[in-house]
C-alpha cells in the first residue's frame, strides 16, 4: 500500500492497511473525514471508526452505521466495506444525495485479531471466532453471537470450542462491546445499521432470535427490496430477502438484532456471495464483487435518506 489514500481491488489488505488507509483519508480531508481509535481487540489491535461527512460542518445528521470483518475468514466483507469507504470519500459528486443530511460512520474489521490469523497461513484460513481464549483448551467467541439481547438463546452454543461459542456471558468480548458502545452513541440519530458477512447472497433483517416478525417488517422489506432490485439489474446477481430466521437459521446474540432494538429504525446483515469455496473468493473476483456490493448499498441508503 502507497500511502496515497486509494486502496485498489487487486488484493485483500491487512487490518494495519486498512486503519493507515482511513488514517491517510483524514489527512488528505481534514473537513470531511474523521478517524477516532474507539476500542482495542483482545490482542490490543487498535479499532478505529471512520467517519464520512460531506464536509458542510452540520452536526448532528443523522448516521448510517456500516461494519465488516465480524467473522474472520468472510474477507470479502472488509474489502467492501474498504470499497465503500472510497466511494464515498473520492466519487462526491455521485453520493453527494447520501451525504446531504447524512453521515457515515464506518468500522471496517470488527474482529482484527481473527483477521489476522486468518492471514497467517493455509491452516488458519478458515477461523471464525475472536482469539480470546475461551477454555482451557479452545479459543474464541463468535461475536455474532455475543451481544446481550436474547443472549445464547436459540441458534448459539454454549461449548467453547464451537464456531458459534455465545461467550461465558453477554458482551464477554472486548469487540462486541465496541459495537455497542457505537450502537448506543448513535441510536438517537441512526437511520440504518449494515453489517457485512459472507456468504449468501443474502440481505437479513431482524429477527435473529425468532420467527416473529418486527411489526415494521414492511419498512425492512422495501429497503431490502431497493438494494436486491439495484443488484439484480446491476449484475443479475440474485439476492434472497428476508428475515436472519426464516431465509437462514434462528441465531440469538447478533449484531443487527441489537442495533434494532436499541433504535435503528433499519437494520440488515448482508451477506456477500460466495466465490472459490464459499469464503475465499481469489483475489481477482474482489472488484466485481465489491462493485456489485456498493450499489445494493447505495440503492437501500437511497432509499432511507429519501423516507
Ligand atoms: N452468517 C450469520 C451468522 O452470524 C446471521 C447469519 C446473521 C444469523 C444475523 C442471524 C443474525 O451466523 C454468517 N455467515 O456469519
Ligand atoms: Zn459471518
Amino acid at each position: 500500500y502507497t500511502g496515497n489514500g486509494r486502496l485498489g481491488t487487486e488484493r485483500f489488505y491487512s487490518h494495519g492497511e486498512i486503519n493507515q488507509f482511513i488514517e491517510d483519508l483524514a489527512e488528505e480531508h481534514p473537513r470531511r473525514v474523521f478517524v477516532k481509535t474507539v476500542g482495542k481487540s483482545y490482542e490490543r489491535r487498535l479499532m478505529k471508526t471512520v467517519t464520512i461527512t460531506n464536509g458542510d460542518g452540520r452536526r448532528n445528521k443523522n448516521v448510517i452505521f456500516v461494519d465488516g470483518g465480524f467473522h474472520a475468514r468472510e474477507w470479502i466483507s472488509p474489502a467492501a466495506v474498504v470499497y465503500l469507504i472510497d466511494e464515498l470519500v473520492n466519487n462526491l459528486a455521485d453520493n453527494a444525495d447520501l451525504l446531504m443530511d447524512y453521515d457515515w460512520v464506518i468500522l471496517p474489521v470488527v474482529n482484527p485479531d481473527g483477521y489476522e490469523y486468518t492471514q497467517l497461513s493455509e491452516e488458519t484460513r478458515m477461523w471464525r471466532k475472536t482469539r480470546k481464549p475461551s477454555s482451557p483448551d479452545c479459543i474464541g467467541t463468535d461475536p455474532n453471537r455475543n451481544f446481550d439481547f436474547h443472549w445464547n438463546e436459540e441458534g448459539a452454543s454454549e461449548d467453547p470450542c464451537d464456531q458459534t461459542y455465545a461467550g461465558s456471558k453477554a458482551f464477554s468480548e472486548p469487540e462486541a462491546v465496541v459495537v455497542s458502545d457505537l450502537i448506543h452513541s448513535y441510536a438517537d440519530r441512526g437511520k440504518m445499521y449494515l453489517t457485512l458477512h459472507s456468504y449468501g447472497p443474502y440481505i437479513l433483517y431482524p429477527w435473529g432470535w425468532s420467527s416473529d416478525l418486527p411489526d415494521t417488517v414492511d419498512d425492512l422489506h422495501e429497503v431490502a427490496k431497493a438494494g436486491f432490485d439495484a443488484i439484480l439489474e446491476a449484475t443479475g446477481t440474485l439476492y434472497e430477502i428476508g428475515s436472519s430466521t426464516n431465509v437462514l437459521y434462528v441465531a440469538a446474540g447478533a449484531s443487527d438484532d441489537y442495533a434494532f432494538n436499541a433504535g435503528f429504525p433499519i437494520s440488515f446483515t448482508m451477506e456477500l456471495p460466495p466465490g472459490g469455496t464459499g469464503f475465499d473468493p481469489p483475489a481477482s473476483a474482489i472488484d466485481q464483487m465489491v462493485k456489485e456490493t456498493w450499489v445494493g448499498i447505495a440503492a437501500m441508503a437511497r432509499k432511507v435518506v429519501q423516507k
